[in-house]
């Protein structure tokens, strides 16, 4: 591979990322690295958390999911939270360091009678200065433009995996449902958080499929979360037992994701828990420059936030995004004629 682009590109062929996934790792770390190095050139690690604000009881199958109301995972359904307490658990993660808060709902789609309620939160929780992310299932229109005007940063929408995988994890809903979507988030001006799932049993064709599939969207999502299956008892995917998948090819995947999204997040999700030091370090050297803190995802655990602490320290690694943001990721503008 010659010098990676350090600008957004939006014609990535499936080839093309298929050549970057596979290049020897010493080549692939080299080649994230002189991205990460033009485009985040303090390279901070962000820290977001995250709070499930309305758990459980979900319609939708999604394979993975402690959440879905179609398996028995011992998770009890609870009600939308208040208000007062989604800000007082968004002060405490202020306090811990994190200037970015992610509200998750176990919904299928936002019904207009709770909007109210979670744009009281995203008012609330911006009025603390953290940036925003919601992710809320499927939206209708007019729902986007609501969301954005109570001050949303970003709107989180997973594709998950390749569109032909898609059908073996989730079959309540489609890619297309899932497009839509992104489409309704990005025309209300939001900002989106669109990632997926390692470890599912896809094969390496799926995770770069996965990962054409997000390149294709325009402009590129400014945030990029991969998550490692968090295997969960109950679930079709806890219980098939398929063979953790291999550190490398998250590593692959993400340094990947960090040289055809320059100007994005790349942000290691869910897994690491399960992830050893060292293996975390790698997903960190192939670009990954944003984690969830706080002993809990939405519900399952995380590393407690010592140990992020000592692990950012041993690599030398500052916590904390202000000075690192680069340019949005709009492609370059062509000059007119
Ligand atoms: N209901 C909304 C939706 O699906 O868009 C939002 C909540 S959902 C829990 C957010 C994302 O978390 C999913 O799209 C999926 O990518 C990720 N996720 C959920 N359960 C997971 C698990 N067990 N392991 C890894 N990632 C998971
Ligand atoms: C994303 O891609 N990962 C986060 C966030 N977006 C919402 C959620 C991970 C959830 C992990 C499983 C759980 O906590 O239940
Ligand atoms: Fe529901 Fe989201 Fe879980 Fe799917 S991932 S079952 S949509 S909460």
């Amino acid at each position: 591979m010659t010098t990676p682009d350090l600008e957004p590109r939006q014609n990535w062929t499936k080839d093309e990322i298929a050549a970057i996934y596979e290049l020897p790792l010493p080549d692939l770390f080299l080649a994230a690295q002189q991205v990460r190095k033009a485009n985040w050139p303090e390279g901070r690690m962000q820290k977001s958390q995250l709070l499930s604000i309305k758990t459980g009881g979900c319609a939708e199958n999604c394979g993975y999911c402690s959440q879905s109301a179609h398996f028995d995972t011992g998770i009890p359904a609870s009600k939308l939270m208040d208000v007062e307490a989604v800000v007082g658990e968004a002060r405490k993660a202020k306090e811990n360091g994190a200037d970015r808060f992610c509200m998750g709902a176990a919904w299928r789609s936002l019904k207009d009678r709770d909007l109210p309620k979670v744009c009281s939160m995203i008012e609330a929780v911006k009025a603390e200065g953290m940036e925003t992310c919601v992710t809320l299932g499927m939206l209708k229109d007019g729902q986007a433009e609501a969301l954005s005007q109570a001050g949303l940063d970003y709107y989180n929408h997973n594709l998950d995996t390749s569109r032909e995988y898609y059908e073996s994890v989730v079959t309540t809903r489609t890619y297309e449902d899932r497009i839509e979507t992104l489409g309704k988030a990005r025309n209300a001006g939001l900002n989106l958080c669109v990632g997926g799932i390692l470890g599912m049993g896809e094969g390496r064709h799926d995770r770069i499929g996965l990962l054409h599939e997000l390149a294709q969207l325009t402009p590129h999502p400014e945030s990029v979360p991969i998550n490692m299956l968090v295997p969960v008892e109950g679930t079709p995917l806890g219980e098939a037992a398929t063979k953790p998948l291999e550190i490398v090819e998250l590593v692959r995947a993400i340094a990947t994701a960090r040289i055809i999204f320059p100007k994005s997040w790349v942000r290691l999700s869910a897994g690491r828990e399960a992830m050893s030091s060292e293996g975390q370090m790698l997903c960190i050297l192939a670009g990954a420059n944003s984690i969830f803190v706080g002993n809990k995802l939405l519900t399952a655990d995380n590393p407690e936030m010592s140990e992020d602490d000592s692990l950012l320290a041993a690599m030398g690694v500052e916590q904390g995004t202000i000075a690192d943001k680069p340019p949005a990721c709009a492609p370059t503008a062509i000059p007119a004629e």
